[in-house]
């Protein structure tokens, strides 16, 4: 059965993921951009959209009992920062919403299809903790929360797949079995094909350069270009140091706040916090923020309906 150790090793191992990656995020102007403005006055390092969009899912869980599509909405709204690195097409869409705008019309505002990147996957490990114990109701949430502002269907496997992913972690199934099971929620031959190369890695016990990684599975911002990468660092480093998965995330390159904050919380979802490098949780920005929400995850899991 999941621990609540294994619940706080998830949402810390995101946010730690995702505030390691982003120094290395992007090209070069948005790695200059990170060096002015990644560390709180404090001297912590700060994390972006995706640990933020997380805390707003865990808390909109939390205060309402189950997904509330409306009261999420307006949480994404009025957490929205730039200097926590948004999406260009998910900073119009909250935008929008912000404005008043009904986020049923702002989904599909920017884009006629809506959005297919990743912006629903990173946050979607809140709800395999909120729904650990309700299973049944996970993959029907998910798509939910994630068709707020990633309405484009393969916006929404990614977010199926890290979900799955993540609860299949917490019960630290094994690795080949989680990903061939997370790959069972993906149709398009994007999703697919990656899974089939991950698999056979995984399977062989290989690891591949990071390089080799990045250009088979993708490094890139949209869902289909990172959601199997992630899954596929977590899993070949799931019994190894956290500092090495994410050291490999970041010579992946591209969109590496994401890649780490995915898989920062699939490894922790199985590891726990315990696993967690301490020296650096303790230069985290909000860390006993996100351990208290963790812990109340844990708490509310068995209420999920
Ligand atoms: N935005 C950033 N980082 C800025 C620099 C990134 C860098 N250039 C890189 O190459 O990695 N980080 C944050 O954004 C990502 C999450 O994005 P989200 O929420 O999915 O945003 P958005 O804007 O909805 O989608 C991302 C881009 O994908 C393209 N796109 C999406 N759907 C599209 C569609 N239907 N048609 C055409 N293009 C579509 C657009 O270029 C979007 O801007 C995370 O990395 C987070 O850390
Ligand atoms: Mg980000
Ligand atoms: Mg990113």
């Amino acid at each position: 059965m999941e621990s609540e150790d294994q619940f706080e090793g998830c949402v810390l191992g995101l946010a730690l993921g995702d505030a390691l990656g982003a120094p290395f995020e992007g090209g070069a102007v948005e790695r200059l951009l990170w060096r002015l403005i990644g560390t709180t006055r404090a001297g912590e390092m700060r994390w972006t959209d995706d640990t933020q969009m997380s805390v707003d899912v865990a808390e909109s869980l939390l205060a309402r009992g189950a997904v509330d599509a409306d009261d999420l909405a307006r949480r994404f709204a009025r957490s929205y920062r730039w200097s926590r690195g948004y999406g260009p097409g998910a900073a119009r869409v909250l935008k929008k919403i912000a404005a008043g705008q009904d986020w049923q019309l702002a989904n599909r505002s920017v884009y006629p299809e809506g959005s297919y990147g990743n912006g629903g996957a990173m946050r979607a490990p809140m709800l395999a903790l909120f729904y650990a114990r309700r299973p049944d109701a996970l993959l029907e949430a998910v798509e939910q929360v994630t068709l707020i502002t990633h309405a484009h269907p393969r916006g929404v496997e990614g977010a199926l797949l890290v979900a799955t992913a993540t609860l299949l972690s917490l019960r630290q199934a094994d690795p080949l079995e989680i990903l061939l099971a997370a790959g069972a929620c993906s149709r398009h031959v994007e999703f697919t094909r990656s899974i089939d190369i991950a698999a056979t890695w995984l399977a062989a016990g290989v690891l591949p350069k990071p390089r080799q990684v990045a250009a088979e599975l993708g490094n890139g911002i949209a869902a289909a270009r990172s959601c199997v990468t992630a899954l596929f660092v977590a899993l070949s480093f799931a019994d190894r140091p956290f500092d090495e998965m994410l050291d490999f995330v970041t010579r992946c390159g591209g969109d590496t706040d994401t890649l780490g904050a995915m898989a920062g919380a699939v490894w922790g979802a199985r590891r726990g916090k315990a696993g967690l490098p301490l020296e650096k949780l303790r230069r985290l920005e909000q860390a006993s923020r996100l351990s208290t929400l963790s812990r109340a995850l844990y708490s509310g899991r068995c209420a999920a309906a």
